[in-house]
């Protein structure tokens, strides 16, 4: 029984063109994601964790009931794969970057000390996660900070180093940017900054715990 679904991105494959390529677009939306979408709903079907949110998830990923085998960990790795990606694709959007507005950009500047010092971190978290991961931007306790995580993981989990409501995420596979970067992970992480939501950011922070 399918109760995870993969949502429509807010724009055409090739919108954020010429910052991230439609094929890489395509591919990473309807073949990865959808890849954790099924993935995950084969997991959890026939045990206890069906019908729970990915947020109900997340808060006891350490200690999921085993179930069938191999369970907890396909709930991790896909459940975060699910999370992460609808995340990621609506912080972006054609025309995007700039200058956060807003609430945003006071409580980065408050935090960070000014936006092009907090650009330098993400950036740094983004570019030195070794392997696959995510850079995020997180409102933790009412304060912002910068971290990273590894795999499909994220802030939301009980696991996670710096936990917190996820404001703002990068994803750094491979998969992400290799069709059109190849190796170059610090070009394609300049490169995004161009199509930032910061509407999406200023939405997320409104309703951040
Ligand atoms: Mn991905």
């Amino acid at each position: 029984m399918a109760k995870f679904e993969l949502p429509s991105l807010p724009y055409a494959y090739d919108a954020l063109e010429p910052h991230i390529d439609k094929l890489t677009m395509e591919i990473h939306h309807s073949k990865h994601h959808q890849a954790y979408v099924n993935n995950l709903n084969n997991a959890v079907t026939g045990t206890d964790l069906e019908g729970k949110s990915l947020e109900e998830l997340f808060s006891s990923i350490s200690n999921l009931p085993a179930g069938k085998a191999g369970v907890p960990a396909a709930v991790r790795n896909n459940g975060g794969g699910v999370y992460n990606h609808n995340l990621f694709w609506t912080n972006m959007k054609p025309n995007g970057g700039g200058l956060p507005t807003g609430a945003v950009a006071d409580a980065i500047n408050g935090a960070f000390g000014s936006f092009d010092e907090f650009k330098k971190l993400f950036s740094n978290a983004a570019a030195t996660r070794f392997g696959s991961g995510w850079a995020w931007l997180v409102s933790s306790n009412g304060k912002l900070v910068v971290t990273s995580s590894a795999n499909q993981d994220n802030p939301l989990m009980d696991v996670s180093e710096v936990k917190g409501s996820p404001l703002l995420a990068l994803d750094v596979w491979e998969h992400a940017y290799y069709l059109h970067y190849q190796n170059r992970r610090p070009d394609y992480i300049s490169s995004w900054w161009n199509v930032v939501n910061w509407d999406e950011v200023n939405a997320r922070l409104a309703q951040a715990k």
